[in-house]
């Protein structure tokens, strides 16, 4: 597959200082503002907790170039300084949505840009993170927009354009992928059994964390005689967040929520 990337020791909190965090989907967007409002609550309270916050890829519902971030994308980036400077390491991987948001929003934010697959060697046992879509080979169509939007020529062709332009491609973008997702069929939009047991004889990982199918689940499987691990992150919606918990050993599957009182709960996913 790629070459890992890997965690480097320079954690401003050590193993014992707090749980690992890890988020996916957010796909925040101005038109959802509560799912904002709960990242934002999230951010400065049970994430101030946390040693480290891993955020695995559309993190926003459309991206079109650091110099074009908006309101929303100021006061998220705001928001994850303020944790970043509370010394909770926070790192980012771009998914299919926001795989434009580059090293100057990420410094902004106070975050670190990682490329996936990103080994997680911190926590017990080692994780490999990604955003999920690289499994999803059964969709060739999209594999085939990802090999071309991934590249770094193209990528740096399409963010020399104005503004506007990106605004137009990206809208024109969401239009053609919101047709075709209504006609695939749902098996072809999950990952790849294949893929996925190639993926743990590749890295020789016991656990694979990562989102994009918005099918939240812990998923266990054989792979060369040893059990295997993957789990995956749900989407956040206007009511609830996915979160999950690394800690001690234990890896937990949260739904975030907000409580009468407008406090906000992290509850097992049942
Ligand atoms: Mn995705």
């Amino acid at each position: 597959m790629y070459r890992v990337s890997r965690s480097s020791s320079s954690g401003s909190k050590s193993l014992s200082e707090g749980p690992v965090y890890l988020i996916s989907d957010l796909h925040l967007e101005a038109g959802r503002p509560e799912i904002t409002d709960l990242l934002l609550d999230f951010l400065a309270g049970p994430a101030t907790r946390a040693r480290a916050l891993y955020i695995l890829g559309d993190l926003f519902e459309a991206w079109i170039g650091d110099d074009a971030a908006e309101a929303l994308a100021d006061q998220v980036a705001t928001a994850l300084a303020a944790l970043a400077a509370k010394k909770v390491t926070i790192r980012f991987l771009p998914g299919n949505r926001d795989f434009l948001l580059g090293q100057d929003y990420c410094s902004r934010a106070g975050m670190q840009l990682i490329a996936e697959p990103f080994l997680l060697e911190d926590c017990d046992p080692p994780a490999l993170l990604m955003h999920g879509d690289t499994l999803c080979t059964d969709d060739l169509a999209y594999q085939r927009f990802r090999r071309k939007v991934r590249n770094p020529d193209w990528q740096a062709r399409v963010l020399s354009r104005p503004i506007w332009w990106r605004r137009l491609l990206a809208r024109l973008a969401r239009t053609i992928s919101k047709r075709q997702g209504r006609t695939k069929p749902a098996e072809i939009m999950d990952v790849n059994d294949q893929a996925v047991r190639q993926c743990f004889q590749e890295h020789g990982v016991a656990l694979l964390i990562h989102g994009h199918t918005h099918r939240p689940a812990v998923h266990h499987l054989h792979v060369d005689d040893s059990t295997r691990r993957r789990i995956v992150l749900g989407d956040w919606n206007e009511n609830q967040g996915s979160v999950l918990r690394l800690k001690a050993g234990q890896a937990d599957l949260l739904l975030l929520e907000r409580e009468q009182n407008g406090q906000l709960a992290l509850r097992p996913l049942a």
